[in-house]
C-alpha cells in the first residue's frame, strides 16, 4: 500500500468482489506523479494477492478532471521522459498484466499519458461529461513506441494522427463514435452501471478471462521491429526530447503562457 511518508493519492476499496481504485489528488487534477503511479502498482499487486477478479479505476464523481496526465513537474529533460523504466511505463505494464479485467470508469477530462492509462485498461466506460486528449504536441514531447502501439490497437491510424497533431480533447459522443469508449452513460448512472458491469464479470470463469487477457496483450504488445527501425525510432525521439522546444513547452505550462515552438 502507500508508503508511510507519501499522502494517499489513491483510495482503494473492494465491494462485492470488485476492486475499486479512485484517483484522489484533486489539487493537481490527479496528475500521474511517481508517488501516485507507485501506489497504483502497489494496490494492483494487493488486489492480485487477494484474487480480486475485476478492478475499476476511476476518479471521484465531483472531479472535473479524471487525470491531467503525466505530472509535468516530473518530466525528465535530461533523458527520455517516457523510457521503459519510468514510473508511468511500469504502471501501464501493471495494468496491462493484471490477471483480470481493469475497467476505466471515466468522469471528466483525460489528458496525455492518462489517455494511455485508460487505453491500457481493458474496457472503458465513460459518462457524457468525459473527454479525451493526447497532448505531446502541446509540450513538445516525443511520445513513446509502446504508447503508440497501445493507441494503434484501439484506434485507426488517421484518428490517432488527428488526436496527436491537434492535441484537441475528443468529446464523449465522438469518443464513443470512435470506439474509444465501450459504453457511454449519463453521469448519474456511471457508477452503478460500471459496478454492475464489473460484478457480472466476477461471476465468470477467472482463469479463462485472465488467459484471454494475457493472450491478447502478448499478441498486441509484442511487435517485432528490426534493429534498424528501433535505431531510427530512438534517433527520432532523441531529437525531440533533446530539443529546446520540449524545454519551452514545459516552461510555458508552468509560466501559464502559450509556448513559442521554434522547431529546434
Ligand atoms: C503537474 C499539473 C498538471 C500536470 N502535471 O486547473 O501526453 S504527453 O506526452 O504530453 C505526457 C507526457 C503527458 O501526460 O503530459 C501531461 C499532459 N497534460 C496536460 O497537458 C494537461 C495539463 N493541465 C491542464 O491543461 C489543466 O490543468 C487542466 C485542463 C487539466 C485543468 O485545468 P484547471 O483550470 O481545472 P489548473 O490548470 O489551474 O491546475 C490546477 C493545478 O494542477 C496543476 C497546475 O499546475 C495547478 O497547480 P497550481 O495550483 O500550483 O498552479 N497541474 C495541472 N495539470 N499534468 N501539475
Amino acid at each position: 500500500m502507500a508508503e508511510a511518508h507519501s499522502p494517499l493519492l489513491l483510495r482503494s476499496e473492494v465491494a462485492d468482489g470488485v476492486g475499486i481504485l479512485t484517483l484522489t489528488d484533486p489539487q493537481k487534477r490527479n496528475a500521474l506523479s511517481a508517488a501516485m503511479l507507485e501506489q497504483l502498482q502497489a494496490n494492483l499487486a494487493e488486489f492480485a494477492a487477494q484474487q480480486v477478479r475485476v478492478v475499476i479505476l476511476c476518479d471521484d464523481p465531483d472531479a472535473r478532471v479524471f487525470s491531467a496526465g503525466h505530472d509535468i513537474h516530473e518530466l525528465r529533460t535530461d533523458r527520455d521522459p517516457l523510457a521503459y523504466d519510468e514510473p508511468l511505463e511500469k504502471a501501464l505494464r501493471a495494468v496491462r498484466s493484471y490477471p483480470g479485467p481493469v475497467i476505466a470508469m471515466v468522469h471528466g477530462s483525460v489528458w496525455g499519458a492518462a489517455f494511455d492509462l485508460v487505453c491500457s485498461c481493458d474496457i472503458l466506460i465513460a459518462d457524457d461529461e468525459s473527454e479525451f486528449a493526447i497532448t505531446p504536441a502541446n509540450l513538445g514531447l516525443p511520445y513513446n513506441t509502446p504508447g503508440l502501439l497501445h493507441f494503434l490497437s484501439r484506434l485507426p491510424i488517421n484518428l490517432i494522427k488527428e488526436m496527436m497533431f491537434t492535441a484537441a480533447p475528443i468529446p464523449a459522443q465522438q469518443a464513443k463514435d470512435w470506439h474509444i469508449v465501450n459504453h457511454l452513460v449519463p453521469a448519474l448512472q456511471l457508477r452503478d452501471f460500471t459496478i454492475n458491469f464489473a460484478r457480472n464479470i466476477t461471476m465468470k470463469a477467472p482463469l479463462s478471462i485472465a488467459a484471454v487477457k494475457e493472450q491478447l496483450r502478448v499478441l498486441t504488445d509484442d511487435h517485432a521491429v528490426s534493429a534498424q527501425a528501433a535505431d531510427r525510432i530512438a534517433a527520432l525521439r532523441r531529437t525531440v526530447w533533446e530539443s529546446r522546444d520540449m524545454k519551452e513547452g514545459i516552461a510555458a505550462f508552468f509560466e501559464k503562457r502559450k509556448p513559442a515552438f521554434q522547431g529546434r
